[in-house]
């Protein structure tokens, strides 16, 4: 069993905020300290399946994290034994519909707006997955930046085991991380992956042990947050471009953002320090 129940803050909070979706729930926590906004799924009774409420917090939070100055990191977890298994499959359950249900509708709304949204923020998103991690919650967890899963979480794809394909980004991030041989086989199986295999097929940046999981995805978004955040994202940006470009438009698109990059405060920050022999003092401002 998971001991870890999401990612504590420790030290003083420069905010801290608690969406509430009704009936006494609250389904998101947000909290800030040092630039990162945390954003903890807090269904732990379900394994923070995602209710139609929870999906719009969260976007809600993550835009407000987006256009938010001070917050240069995010950081995303679950609280109780699991990361978040998925669409809540309660709010979906045919037998309560008239017919058939356009599950394409549910993904539209819900899905695509949250995988697209955490994909185009220009800031590092680190996730730290502290349990199980099905269906959707696997493959949120897999379109963060950086990451990091406890020893004991596992990773599903949880959707053949109702007749669902993987969605979320699921069959375009799978491939890509683990290729073709292991996505079909996760996808097809539905078997769960351990956080080390995960880390060792190259799926996940790291598996930390359960008690170091919140200490390690802390002090990376942290250190993250006081880095050269402007040229983070522009990298960011760069990454994601990287898969549908030839190598001749990535390599124009790379000196295109290097020119941004390089009028950036950090730039100058960054190359003076380094003369100078001092640690640099980042703002990511562009
Ligand atoms: C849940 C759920 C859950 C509700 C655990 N819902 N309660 C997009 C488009 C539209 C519709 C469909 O979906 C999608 C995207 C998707 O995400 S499809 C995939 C949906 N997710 C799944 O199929 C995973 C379902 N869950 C499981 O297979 C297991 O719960 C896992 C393997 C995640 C964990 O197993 P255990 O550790 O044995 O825990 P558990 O099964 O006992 O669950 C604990 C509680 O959480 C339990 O409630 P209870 O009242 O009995 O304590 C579960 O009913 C509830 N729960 N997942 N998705």
């Amino acid at each position: 069993m998971n001991r870890n129940a999401g990612v504590a803050v420790a030290g003083k909070r420069d905010m801290v905020h608690a969406a509430s979706a009704g009936r006494n729930m609250t389904s998101i926590l947000t909290e800030k300290l040092d630039g990162v906004v945390r954003l903890t799924l807090n269904r732990p009774d379900s394994l923070n399946a995602f209710t139609d409420e929870m999906h719009l917090l969260l976007r809600a939070q993550l835009e407000e994290a987006r256009d938010d100055d001070t917050c240069r990191a995010i950081l995303l977890t679950g609280a109780g034994r699991g990361f978040c298994a998925g669409q809540d499959l309660g709010d979906r359950d045919p037998r309560k519909m008239d017919g058939p249900p356009d599950l394409s509708h549910t993904i539209e709304t819900f899905y695509n707006p949250l995988i697209r949204l955490i994909r185009s923020i220009e800031k590092p998103v680190v996730c730290a997955v502290n349990g199980v991690a099905a269906g959707a919650g696997a493959n949120i967890a897999l379109n963060c930046d950086i990451v990091f899963a406890a020893r004991s979480a596992k990773f599903i794809q949880a959707f053949s085991k109702i007749g669902l394909i993987p969605d979320s980004g699921g069959t375009w991030h799978l491939p890509r991380l683990v290729g073709e041989a292991r996505a079909k086989a996760l996808i097809m199986t539905a078997e769960p992956l351990m956080a080390e295999e995960a880390e060792r097929i190259g799926m996940i940046y790291k598996c930390v042990d359960d008690d170091a999981l919140a200490g390690e995805a802390s002090a990376l978004a942290e250190r993250l947050a006081k880095g050269a955040t402007f040229g983070l994202g522009l990298a960011k940006r760069a990454l994601n471009a990287s898969s549908s470009n030839t190598f001749d438009q990535q390599i124009d698109l790379e000196r295109d953002l290097q020119r941004e990059a390089g009028r950036s405060p950090d730039y100058a920050e960054g190359v003076t320090a380094f003369m100078e022999k001092r640690a640099p003092d980042f703002t990511g401002k562009p």
